[in-house]
């Protein structure tokens, strides 16, 4: 039996993935399509008896809402729960609040894709104070100055992240706890590709869909057993995969 279990879940679809904008940092909520998803990863987890005995998010309300809607579904809304912006989405950085198909016209396919899949070009900074920067945002006042993004690509993720992993969710593992992440595309992304040792080009071709659970049993050393984990309703989640890649080109 492997010892460790942890479960990693995007939130449920947004207002702005509904709406086809880059969002990174931009505190947007669930909509309603998004909150049931919300609900049924929930009760996938309750079904497959993988009961979370600690859940850890970022600081943005569509994986906080995620994690505690699902809970509510698997009646474990009372498990401890920890919080950081190191599990935050990226960063988009200038593309925040633009649209994706517009963005896709405007500067091409190529262009397009190296800011969104490649490992590391960031979209050019966002400047601070402009709308939809979270410069002054109180909840990031104690990040570093040096450490906060105006952009990131997914190796930036991937720095910034991984000390919350070996220092928050290690532990946790450690101790024998069933473990969920409530997350983001992206820095779910930079966590898998730490997990399954995927390649910087590799990693290009993933795309996580929102509100499935996907499970990983890891081994001693921290290894899936299952390369790529088990996704709780992997028809849903193959078309949802397929969903998430090709959103630049829907209107
Ligand atoms: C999406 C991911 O993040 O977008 O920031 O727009 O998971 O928080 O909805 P999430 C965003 P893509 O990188 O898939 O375009």
């Amino acid at each position: 039996d492997a010892p460790y279990k942890l479960i990693l879940l995007r939130h449920g679809e947004s207002e702005w993935n509904a709406k086809n904008l880059f969002t990174g940092w931009v505190d947007v909520n669930l909509n309603e399509k998004g909150e049931k998803e919300a609900v049924r990863g929930g009760e996938l987890l309750k079904d497959a008896d993988l009961l979370p005995d600690v859940v850890h998010t970022s600081l943005q309300k569509r994986a906080i809402r995620t994690a505690q809607l699902a809970l509510e579904a698997a009646d474990r809304h009372w498990i401890p729960v920890h919080r950081s912006w190191r599990l935050n989405e990226r960063h988009y950085g200038a593309l925040q609040g633009k649209d994706k198909a517009q963005t896709l016209a405007e500067f091409g396919e190529e262009q397009f894709m190296l800011w969104r899949r490649s490992y590391d070009t960031p979209p050019p900074p966002l400047e601070d104070g402009t709308e939809f920067s979270q410069s002054d945002d109180p909840r990031y006042a104690s990040i570093p100055p040096e450490l906060r993004p105006r952009t990131e690509c997914l190796k930036d993720v991937v720095v910034r992240m991984l000390p919350y992993w070996y220092d928050g969710i290690v532990p946790d593992l450690l101790t024998g706890r069933t473990v969920l992440v409530a997350a983001h595309g992206n820095s779910l992304r930079a966590l898998v590709k730490h997990l399954d040792g995927i390649s910087d080009a590799d990693i290009a071709g993933l795309n996580i869909p929102t509100g499935i659970p996907l499970y990983y049993e890891l081994d001693a050393e921290f290894k899936p057993v299952t390369p790529g984990g088990k996704y709780l309703d992997p028809e849903a989640a193959a078309a949802a995969i397929e969903a998430v890649k090709n959103q630049g080109k829907k209107k």
